[in-house]
């Protein structure tokens, strides 16, 4: 087993309903254990600035799968929930899968790059991230709370768990 972190997103066809299925189907895929669920957040679009605010979390989870296994399994989690994939480029999506960290695995496949490349720069992945792994270290030595000490918290915007309704359910 190897701990992994999933980055999901959602600003089309009710968010919030986007990803409570999302993490249910994570929470059912094989060789896997879901552990927890961050708060949910809301953030401003990172790309074109024409579409909704984007809903945000990331969950945690014990899996067995090899990481291409688990990036099969959650695109068909991305095309059960109505995903249509367009040419243009971080364009409006009903649901967004990214694995961000596999274990301390270093990956670089023409399919899969973990870390995800982006992650050390965006809000509304560390953030969350931070909820569930405090202390995390990347694989390359950097430190996750040295990551946000360098990443503000604009755009974004913390619900409360009521409001997501997801507190403890996944646990
Ligand atoms: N791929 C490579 N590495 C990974 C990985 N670590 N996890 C490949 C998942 N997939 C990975 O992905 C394209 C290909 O990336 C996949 O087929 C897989 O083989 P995609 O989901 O079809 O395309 P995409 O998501 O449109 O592209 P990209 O560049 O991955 O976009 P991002 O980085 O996911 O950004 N703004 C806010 N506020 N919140 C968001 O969540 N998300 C995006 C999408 C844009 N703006 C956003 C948000
Ligand atoms: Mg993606």
């Amino acid at each position: 087993m190897e701990r992994v972190y999933i980055g999901l997103g959602s600003n089309l066809a009710e968010p919030r309903q986007q990803l409570h299925s999302a993490l249910q189907a994570i929470s059912a895929l094989p060789h896997s254990q879901l552990l927890g669920v961050s708060s949910f957040y809301l953030s401003d679009p990172l790309g074109p600035a024409d579409q909704p605010r984007y809903l945000n979390a990331v969950a945690e989870l014990d899996c067995a799968l090899e990481p291409l296994q688990l990036l099969d399994a959650l695109q068909v989690i991305e095309l059960d929930q109505g995903r249509v994939r367009k040419a243009e480029r971080w364009g409006p999506r009903t649901l967004d899968l990214d694995i961000l960290l596999f274990g301390q695995r270093v990956i670089d496949e023409p399919r899969l790059q973990v870390p995800h490349y982006h992650l050390h720069a965006r809000a509304f992945v560390l953030y969350p991230l931070a909820e569930l792994a405090p202390q995390l270290t990347l694989a390359d030595g950097r430190q996750l709370s040295a990551l946000l000490a360098a990443c503000p918290f604009t755009g974004l915007q913390r619900l409360a768990p009521n409001d997501t309704n997801n507190s403890l359910a996944w646990r």
